[in-house]
């Protein structure tokens, strides 16, 4: 379709759309990694990564990522934030587990799996502020086999969902809503066969308390904003206030993957069960989750949330932005540190003390199953056979530990990306040698 009748296309359904930034990123690797939760240890269950190449096991704060990058999986060259999810298994009536491949979204050219990630304005014009050097966050919980108690109206409880398409086509009536409203959108995964694949939506939070870079927690430092979501309308479009606690707007972080599962559609089970399941066991999809690692070099994110303000935003309408190739961001990877097999074969397992719980009861973690808890650097093994014997040990992964991270100014002198002055603050104004005070906003100036 020509984009202009896209775009005619977009403004019929998306009445009052508003400016954003939409690209895709190719998948960077897959591995039982998470820097944010498990920093230094092999973490609980498969992630798929995309974005800059300085993805590690551990990644301090205080590292430049964009000095440490070298490349990016995604479209937009400034940009080396990382970004993860689960990954989605088919479970066969055998008990063995495959992959669920991951398909390139609508519009987004032909990127190597991965996932397309928007950076939303509010709409009516209102302001964002970009996340300062050294910013995290996650958001959902994937211990979750249930609805999170939340008020049903309120914008968390419209941020995580799936899409059931039932054709491949961009303006098929499967979607053509906003994206966590409408009769094909669930918070579950879907219970039926999607014969165009689904696709989750994840949103995350974008007020922030103007603080906290990375709480222990690492989401206790944002919030969503305030008000009832217009079912029709859905988080995207809408325009809430920040709460007084979390005054600082940000642009509305969102990640859409999709994934090929209608090619199991003949596989199902005879009783007619929905055999997909995420990578912490999680056949529900309420454990749904994303984790985010704010890497974009200075100015950039803040330059293209204030110039670029295409409804559909297109790369192409993005000048202030540097694009690369399709092959060049395919051609972006990091090999994998965590020597098991998680893709390419029929595992008897998830990778992970993951076994499938159904809830409503949280998962709880399940100890002593000889997950692997070592690391070697190498490229993805291509035996699961011939190196479990090797690598595994009886330790298990435990995802509820929380390493303290550092926020706050240490001594005298700020280190870099502290906080070192704004409203409230009481703390140091005086950067490490090689750094300088930069007022980022009213609430944050930072060591930079
Ligand atoms: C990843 O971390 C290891 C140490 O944990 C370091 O040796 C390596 O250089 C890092 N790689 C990148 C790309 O930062
Ligand atoms: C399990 O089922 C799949 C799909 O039918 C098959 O390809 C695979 O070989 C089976 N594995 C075992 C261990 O039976
Ligand atoms: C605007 C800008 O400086 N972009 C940089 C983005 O990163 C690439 C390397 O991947 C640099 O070459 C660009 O200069």
């Amino acid at each position: 379709m020509h984009w202009q009748s896209l775009a005619a296309f977009v403004a019929l359904v998306l009445p009052g759309a508003n400016a954003l930034i939409r690209f895709p990123c190719a998948q960077l690797v897959t591995e039982r990694l998470d820097p944010l939760v498990d920093p230094g240890r092999v973490s609980a269950h498969v992630h798929q990564v995309i974005g800059g190449n300085a993805f590690n096991i551990t990644m301090d704060e205080t590292n430049d990522i964009n000095k440490i990058a070298t490349c990016t999986s995604c479209k937009f060259k400034e940009n080396k934030s990382n970004y993860w999810t689960a990954v989605m298994y088919f479970k066969h009536t055998n008990g063995t587990f495959t992959r669920v491949p991951q398909k390139p979204n609508h519009l987004t050219g032909s990127p190597n799996g991965g996932m397309t990630v928007y950076y939303i304005n509010p709409p009516k014009g209102t302001k964002v502020t970009q996340f300062p050097k050294g910013f995290r966050m996650i958001t959902g919980n994937p211990m979750l086999r249930a609805r999170k108690a939340v008020d049903t109206t309120s914008p968390e409880a419209f941020s995580l969902s799936f899409r059931c398409w039932e054709t491949t086509g961009f303006t098929d009536a499967s979607n053509s809503s906003p994206p966590g409203v409408g009769r094909y959108d669930t918070v579950n995964l879907p219970n039926k066969k999607c014969n165009g694949g689904i696709r989750a939506n994840i949103f995350f939070p974008s007020c922030w308390n103007g603080k906290d870079l990375n709480p222990p927690d690492h989401s206790s430092h944002m919030a969503f904003f305030q008000g009832r979501v217009d079912t029709n309308a859905g988080i995207i479009l809408m325009n809430g206030n920040c709460p007084s606690t979390h005054p600082v707007r940000m642009p509305l972080l969102f990640f859409e993957t999709a994934w090929d599962t209608a090619k199991f559609n003949d596989q199902w089970p005879t009783d007619g069960s929905q055999p997909f399941v995420l990578s912490m066991g999680d056949p529900t999809g309420y454990g749904q989750h994303g984790d985010y690692v704010f890497g974009w070099e200075g100015n950039a994110l803040q330059t293209a949330m204030d110039n670029c303000f295409d409804t559909l935003g297109l790369p192409d309408s993005c000048k202030q932005l540097t694009q690369q190739s399709d092959a060049d961001m395919n051609n972006c990877r990091v090999n994998t540190v965590v020597n098991e097999r998680v893709e390419d074969s029929f595992l008897s397992a998830l990778p992970g003390c993951n076994p499938i719980q159904n809830g409503p009861n949280p998962a709880t973690m399940a100890a002593g199953c000889g997950a692997i808890s070592t690391t070697g650097t190498g490229a993805a093994p291509t035996q699961t056979q011939t190196q479990t014997t090797t690598t595994q040990t009886q330790s298990t992964t435990t995802t509820t530990t929380v390493v303290q991270q550092p926020t706050a100014p240490a001594g005298p002198a700020v280190p870099k990306y502290g906080q070192c002055g704004g409203n409230g603050w009481t703390g140091s104004t005086t950067c490490v040698s090689g750094s300088t005070c930069t007022k980022l906003n009213d609430w944050y100036s930072q060591c930079t």
